[in-house]
């Protein structure tokens, strides 16, 4: 018999627009995954794209958290952050990193906050410093290209890009700390779309791409870093992990073009949620 895993999921509840804890919850579960989740802010909607959302801050909320959970002894086999709202968030993360991360349990960052080569409102470039500094902690880091530039400290750029430069972007991140990277929105053409990973230890690389469907989806960040971490969890391999992932979303991608629903809800991934069970099996 095997002992479930747990992962402690630190992101915001939007309460529409499926991103953050309302994909890192179902997909996490949908693995047999135990998520214990710590809400760092509840908002009416996410911020992208939305109006006149409500944010209801819970900073003062998650150090008590911590403590309560460090009272009850639990155990994590990772600790996964995502969305977060104030430089002292990050702060809190990193010391919650330092109590729980023990016995081969990996610290996964997704440093959300910016995209298509602009920061999410809400945010400017000090929090993408500040954002680095967790960076430097984790284990696995799955930032995407423009995260990766701004956490590097870099410019922005386009693609399509060359092997050449996403490489160097994933070595650039590996000096950082983490020992793992997994880089989100890599292509080399128009016609695909992927992530690359790399793995310090191996030194192993691999791409993984999916036909490339145009336009741009809410949340698809968020419900690739949680399929992501559940098949990691699952399978212990990072590039059949990134596989698993990408074909995750390119069809939560597909239904939701499909259906010509306003993007800003986010995708239809609960119903590939079967097929993403049946490919960590
Ligand atoms: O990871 C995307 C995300 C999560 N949470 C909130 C957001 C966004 C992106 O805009 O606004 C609140």
């Amino acid at each position: 018999m095997s002992t479930q895993k747990n992962v402690a999921a630190i992101h915001d509840i939007s309460g529409i627009g499926k991103c953050s804890l309302t994909v890192a919850l179902p997909i996490i579960s949908a693995a047999g995954i135990t998520t214990s989740i710590m809400p760092t802010a509840v908002l009416s909607t996410h911020t992208g794209g939305f109006h006149g959302y409500t944010y209801r801050d819970l900073t003062d909320d998650m150090r008590p958290f911590a403590k309560h959970w460090e009272s009850l002894d639990v155990k994590f086999d990772a600790i996964y952050s995502g969305y977060l709202g104030s430089a002292e968030q990050i702060d809190i993360v990193c010391d919650f990193i330092d109590t729980f991360r023990k016995d081969g349990c990996c610290a996964v960052v997704d440093p959300a906050m910016a995209d298509n080569g602009k920061m999410y409102a809400l945010f400017d470039m000090s929090f993408a410093e500040k954002m680095a500094s967790l960076c430097a902690k984790a284990d696995i880091v799955v930032p995407n290209i423009t995260e990766a530039a701004f956490i590097l400290g870099e410019e922005y750029k386009e693609g399509p890009f060359t092997e050449k430069q996403i490489e160097d972007i994933l070595y650039n991140l590996v000096d950082m700390g983490p020992s793992k990277v997994v880089l989100t929105g890599v292509y080399f053409d128009e016609k695909q779309i992927g992530a690359a990973t790399f793995d310090r230890e191996s030194g192993k690389i691999s791409y993984e791409f999916s036909d490339r469907i145009p336009g741009f989806y809410h949340g698809t960040g968020d419900v690739f870093a949680s399929a992501l971490l559940a098949a990691y969890l699952k399978k212990e391999d990072l590039g059949k992990a990134a596989r698993i992932a990408v074909d995750f979303v390119y069809g939560s991608i597909k239904r939701t073009r499909e259906a010509g629903t306003d993007v800003r809800f986010g995708v239809n991934f609960e119903e590939g949620l079967e097929d993403f069970i049946k490919s960590l099996k």
